[in-house]
């Protein structure tokens, strides 16, 4: 008789070792709401769940920063003074993190966050020779500067800040400008830019995928070619904002747009970002419990968390997830952080 079927044990690697880092504030934001965001993601259980499945996880808590004033744009910004503050708390919290070899998972808060996140990834890759790649998945380009922004909101400039464009007291946060070169960085899942935006980011050079890329192209080929080409050396960044995902399924973000990525394409995209093993820092922003239904905004993401640290839901065995990684010119073990 035939032994029953059984999946070949997983990598030996040691297990992820995880920070949760809370920021609770939107500051950047338009829509308030955002700040509850570190506090909904913990009631949907995601240390528990990367628990359950080995994750060496630590809840830092939540960090402290300025209160949110509701001031009007001024000169082109909304509350930078306080953003400023915010970046440099997230900032210092993140790098701690990355020194102590951890992963750190940062917990928003708005997406303008990311500044102080990404920076501190910059700054940690340029300390260990590493090289770095950024996905940044979201519905918006978040390439407003205080010139073309209509609102003033920080959390629409982002990406501009990241790459040299803006104040210099977001831009330098990470000790040389700019903290990402544009070829480091790939947008996924655009569907809303603003005109002087849109120019901008062509201007730049930034690889857009946006959901026409998705729909005609599929995610997969989309995924391929973003994670083209990491290696052991690369440290892999993924800042998720859960407008990314379909309105329909997500209705808790701040600036909601429909049209995205459904259940099944964002959990394909997860798990090929899991298969490289590369994954070595995320931010999980703009959740806004005050719009969403019954916290499912906040489980979706505690899903697609899960997934994105190697929980599969296909009944895949690691030959297969091998000969993707070789299609993707990759080639290590999966989960060697
Ligand atoms: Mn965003």
């Amino acid at each position: 008789m035939n032994a029953p079927y059984q999946l070949p044990p997983r990598s030996s690697a040691p297990p992820a070792r995880v920070s949760l880092i809370g920021a609770p504030t939107d500051i950047g934001a338009g829509v308030r709401g955002c700040s509850m965001g570190p506090e909904a993601l913990r009631v949907a259980g995601l240390a528990e769940a990367l628990e359950h499945f080995g994750v060496d996880i630590r809840d830092c808590g939540n960090l402290v920063g300025p209160a949110n004033p509701q001031r009007a744009a001024e000169q082109g910004f909304r509350h930078l003074d306080e953003v400023r503050s915010w970046e440099h708390v997230v900032h210092d919290a993140v790098l701690a993190e990355l020194q102590a070899e951890r992963i750190p998972v940062m917990l928003g808060g708005d997406h303008s966050l990311a500044i102080g996140s990404i920076s501190a990834v910059s700054r940690h890759c340029r300390a260990t020779g590493r090289k770095l790649r950024v996905l940044w998945l979201d519905a918006h380009a978040d390439f407003n500067t205080a010139s073309i922004t209509p609102s003033g909101n920080i959390h629409g400039m982002p990406v501009s800040c990241l790459c040299g464009y803006g104040p210099p007291e977001l831009t330098g946060l990470s000790g040389d400008i700019p903290a990402v070169h544009p070829d480091e960085l790939f947008e996924i899942g655009i569907r809303s830019v603003d005109p002087g935006e849109k120019r901008l980011v062509h201007e730049v050079g930034i690889d857009v995928f946006d959901m026409r890329s998705i729909d005609e192209l599929g995610m997969r080929d989309v995924m391929q070619r973003v994670l083209a080409g990491l290696d052991d050396n690369t440290h892999l960044h993924v800042s998720l904002d859960v407008d990314f995902l379909d309105s329909a399924i997500a209705p808790g973000a701040g600036t909601p747009v429909r049209g995205g990525p459904t259940y099944r394409e964002a959990q394909l995209c997860m798990e090929m970002i899991a298969d490289t093993g590369r994954l070595a820092s995320l931010d999980l922003v703009e959740l806004n419990p005050a719009l969403d239904v019954r916290n499912q905004t906040a489980e979706l993401a505690v899903d697609l968390v899960e997934s994105l640290f190697g929980k599969s839901t296909l009944m895949r065995s690691p030959q297969d997830r091998m000969f993707d990684r070789q299609a993707m010119g990759t080639n290590h073990v999966p989960h060697a952080h």
